[in-house]
């Protein structure tokens, strides 16, 4: 044995097994979710000598009866049989029938071993054997449904844990016992599995952005709150956008976390410890700093007497993952008060967000129903809408989830500084206050980090304006530009692109002047009104076209057909749009584009932009509706004013022309949207619903 007992020393339980490094992709493919993950948390721990100030314990697998609490006999069947011979042939073929699941000849064992290894020291925890406890394991748990695999998760390691202290270990006192998953991703599973029981509330924070983060299902909205005896037992705090970090995180455990947990009084806490939230992380789009984790987890140290599980769920950066388990495992042991200090403001979404989720559940919180002062309400960062990829070399390359490379191109650093210049920065400097947290450094040559808060002393002394050609510096910029008109049928936004034009067009396009297909097509839903207005357009005749409200409404989804195009294509797109391609010089080639790069900085933070050029056009309101993969969303609408214009019959408000609904049925049915009849159905109500 180490060091001499210390009686006021934590006994902290650390688990790791290299058994679980087994489950791996079948064929060596490249997959976020890998061995190399807890194997780098390990190294990190063990290079800073955290094992030896642990209670060091290797995993067991889990009894069939303990999984068999939270899944069905079928599921545990499949998963503990799936690696072996007999199902050599059928393991690939078994695994596309789940969302997001790969399956090898180690995958059976390393399932129960990280099921065990949560049975094993929530037990200890429980008992008091152990302070607290972090398990290093994966396959992570925390979205597997009772009867199915999902999103990298086997069993529901969490789940199957607190049923067991629940259930098979009465005597230790555990009756109530609260679950924080902090993971981004919504913990789906453990919701389902606990949705109707007091004895654990659930609270999930995570990534929603209005239901199209993975897993991409509305049971992720603050609505769900558990029912029956469960109601109020399940608070969900859904943001609506990527750039969380440090600050939004605290905001949520102040303003709601901690109130709940200290009238709940759980009898210990477990937390699905994802940590793709952490800054740099492929897939999450948030950042939370190691200091951030910290925090969190102290925060929670003051309930349950100290009881705490954590269970590692997802986190896809080696780095990040490693320095975050090492923050909260020197939380987890040190008596040493926390020093640091966070920088940025919540997001502005981010007290809409706790607005609506106090909202949803004061009746069963009185806690949560204090107003948040106003002054808080003021004081909060906008989102920052340009990516900024700032790397020493010029490609780096980043995994996506289904294992691919993808080869992003680093965005020069003149392209993406010199706009930024322009950005409107206010008395405050709010956005230079604001920069760090918004600029991931990925293995940064130039470091815009706590050292150098200043973005403006990174400007280049020369100013570039005017020597670049418009198009060149563009051209290198990836926006997203959703179509929610009759642009969502392929075809006929291949005709902005290429050229030329579809059934029911009156005109041709000229098409864009670079004509390179789309790099990614996907679709979304939008919070906004889809509406029909105009009676007449060169390209489709007679009838109204398509237009979206401005401003979002909850209550309100529109489709949306999502085209990966340079900012140089959207300008092309733009002016076609508004069918002001062949005059006004400033088209196709020389003069100055419609939309540059320090504009998208400005619709982002007042959510639209009217473009002053095109307000002849019927298009000429830019929205900025969030970001996908950290690009930008854009898409054109009427003005605000116009709004008013169509509310009083000064402009005219008129449904689609038939071949203009054919277009639109049809782009979102072989877009795999709804059916024939939704789609239908959807056009006719937003055509005749009054604006
Ligand atoms: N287009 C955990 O973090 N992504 N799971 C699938 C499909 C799956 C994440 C994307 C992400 C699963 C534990
Ligand atoms: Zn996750």
């Amino acid at each position: 044995m180490a060091a001499p007992e210390d009686p006021r020393r934590r006994r902290v339980g650390l688990l790791y097994d290299e058994r679980m490094c087994r489950h791996a992709t079948p064929d060596g493919e490249i997959h976020p979710e890998n061995p190399d993950r807890i194997r780098a948390i390990w190294q990190k721990l063990e290079s800073e000598g955290i094992p030896q100030r642990c209670i060091v314990l290797s995993a067991k697998e889990a009894e069939d009866k303990y999984i068999a609490s939270v899944h069905t006999q079928r599921h545990v069947k499949l998963i503990k049989n799936i690696s072996s011979k007999k199902f050599n042939s059928r393991r690939l073929r078994i695994a596309s029938n789940f969302n997001s699941i790969y399956f090898n000849k180690g995958s059976s064992e390393a399932a129960s071993l990280a099921a065990g290894s949560l049975i094993e020291v929530s037990e200890k925890v429980a008992k008091g054997d152990l302070d607290s406890a972090i398990a290093i394991v994966r396959p992570p748990g925390h979205h597997a449904e009772p009867d199915e695999a999902m999103g990298f998760c086997l069993f529901n390691n969490v789940a199957i844990a607190a049923n067991f202290l629940l259930n098979e270990r009465p005597e230790l006192g555990i009756r109530k016992m609260l679950i924080v998953d902090w993971d981004v991703h919504h913990g789906n599973g453990t919701q389902n599995m606990f949705y109707k029981d007091p004895r654990v509330l659930f609270f999930s924070v995570h990534r929603f952005d209005f239901g199209s983060f993975y897993p991409a299902r509305d049971d992720g909205s603050y609505c769900m709150i558990g029912e029956g005896p469960g109601a109020g037992y399940n608070i969900n705090v859904p943001w609506e956008q990527g750039q969380c970090g440090d600050a939004d995180y605290m905001a949520v455990w102040d303003h709601v976390l901690l109130p709940v947990a200290e009238s709940y009084n759980p009898d210990i806490i477990m937390i699905s410890a994802g940590f793709d939230a952490a800054v740099d992380d492929p897939l999450g789009g948030c950042c939370i700093t190691p200091y951030g984790y910290s925090l969190m987890l102290k925060k929670l140290m003051g309930f349950a007497q100290g009881k705490i599980v954590m269970a590692l769920e997802g986190g896809y950066n080696l780095k990040s993952i490693a320095n975050s388990v090492l923050a909260c495992a020197k939380v987890l042991l040190e008596e040493k008060p926390l020093v640091g200090s966070i920088e940025a403001q919540p997001l502005e979404s981010t007290w809409r967000v706790i607005q609506e989720v106090c909202h949803e559940l004061k009746t069963f919180w009185p806690a949560l129903s204090v107003e948040l002062p106003q002054k808080l309400l003021v004081s909060c960062r906008r989102p920052c809408s340009i990516e900024l990829n700032l790397s020493s070399s010029s490609e780096s390359t980043v995994e996506n989830d289904e294992g691919a490379s993808t080869t992003l191109c680093a965005t020069n650093f003149v392209d993406i500084i010199e706009p930024l210049s322009k950005l409107n920065i206010d008395e405050d400097n709010h956005w230079k206050a604001v920069a760090p947290d918004h600029i991931p450094t990925k293995q940064s040559s130039v470091v815009l980090s706590e050292e150098c808060p200043n973005a403006q002393a990174l400007m280049p002394d020369k100013n570039v304006d005017g020597c670049t050609p418009w198009r060149s510096v563009l051209s290198e910029t990836e926006v997203w530009y959703g179509s929610y008109g009759s642009n969502m049928w392929n075809p006929e936004f291949l005709c902005y692109i290429k050229g030329g034009k579809v059934e029911g067009m009156n005109e041709p396009c000229p098409g864009s002047r670079d004509k390179s297909s789309p790099k990614d097509v996907i679709w979304k839903t939008v919070p906004h009104r889809l509406f029909f207005a105009r009676s007449l357009t060169c390209r489709w005749g007679k009838g109204g076209v398509a237009f979206l409200h401005p401003e979002s409404n909850k209550n309100d989804k529109a489709y949306m057909c999502m085209y990966r195009i340079t900012l140089e294509q959207f300008n092309d797109v733009l002016l076609q749009e508004n069918s002001l391609h062949q005059e006004n010089g400033r088209s196709q080639g020389a003069g100055t584009p419609l939309l540059v790069l320090s504009d998208i900085g400005v619709a982002a933070e007042n959510k639209s932009l009217p473009l002053e050029a095109l307000k002849a056009g019927c298009y000429s309101n830019i929205l900025y509706l969030g970001e996908e993969d950290n690009l930008p969303i854009l898409t054109m609408t009427c003005s605000c004013s116009e709004i008013d214009q169509f509310r009083s019959g000064e402009l005219p408000v008129s449904g689609p022309s038939n071949g203009y609904m054919n277009t639109l049925v049809r782009g979102l049915v072989e877009g795999k949207q709804i059916t024939r009849e939704e789609a239908i159905a959807y056009i006719n109500d937003a055509a005749t619903r009054e604006l």
